[in-house]
C-alpha cells in the first residue's frame, strides 16, 4: 500500500486547521500511520525543501516553515500520493478550487496551510527524513473492507 508525507504548515497550526485537516484524509478512507507536532529545524528545513535552493524565495520558504510547530503526517492508501495532491489543491491558494484545502483555507502560495508529497520518490524521501521507522504504525483498520 502506497504511504505520503503530510503536513500541516505553522500557519495551518496556528489557525487551528489540524482536526479539519486530518478530518477529510480520515474521511476519504487514508489510513494515518504516523504524526506528531514538531519544530522544525534550520537544517531539517533546508534538507526538505533542497530542490527550491537556488529558488529566490528560498530563505523566506525556510524561515516560514521553522517558525512555529508543524504537524508532522505519515498517511498510507491506494493512490494517496496523487490523490493527496489533489485533495491539497494548487500550490497558490488563489488558483486553488474551492473545495481542496488550500482553495478554502488559504490565500497566499507563502502561507499555503499543507505540505504534501508530490511523487513516490519524494514521499519515501520525506517519510524518511521526518519519521523512524518505530514511530510508523502498520495495522489493520476494520473499515478497510468497506473502502476498497
Ligand atoms: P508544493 O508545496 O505545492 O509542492 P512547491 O514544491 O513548488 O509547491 O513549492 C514549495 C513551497 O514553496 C510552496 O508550498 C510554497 C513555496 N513557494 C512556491 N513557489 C513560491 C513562490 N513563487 N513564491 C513564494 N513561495 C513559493
Ligand atoms: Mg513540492
Amino acid at each position: 500500500m502506497e504511504q505520503t508525507f503530510l503536513m500541516v504548515k505553522p500557519d495551518g497550526v496556528q489557525r487551528n486547521l489540524i482536526g479539519e485537516i486530518v478530518k477529510r484524509f480520515e474521511s476519504k478512507g487514508f489510513q494515518l500511520v504516523g504524526a506528531k507536532l514538531m519544530t522544525i529545524t534550520p537544517d531539517l528545513a533546508e534538507q526538505h525543501y533542497a530542490e527550491h535552493k537556488e529558488r529566490p524565495f528560498f530563505g523566506e520558504l525556510v524561515e516560514f516553515i521553522t517558525s512555529g510547530p508543524v504537524f508532522a503526517m505519515a498517511w498510507e492508501g491506494e493512490n494517496v500520493i496523487a490523490i493527496a495532491r489533489e485533495m491539497m489543491g494548487k500550490t497558490n491558494p488563489s488558483e486553488a478550487l474551492p473545495g481542496t484545502i488550500r482553495g478554502d483555507y488559504g490565500m497566499t502560495v507563502g502561507k499555503n496551510v499543507i505540505h504534501g508529497s508530490d511523487s513516490p520518490e519524494s514521499a519515501n524521501r520525506e517519510l524518511g527524513l521526518f519519521f523512524n521507522n518505530d514511530e510508523l504504525s502498520s495495522y489493520t483498520k476494520q473499515d478497510t473492507a468497506w473502502i476498497y
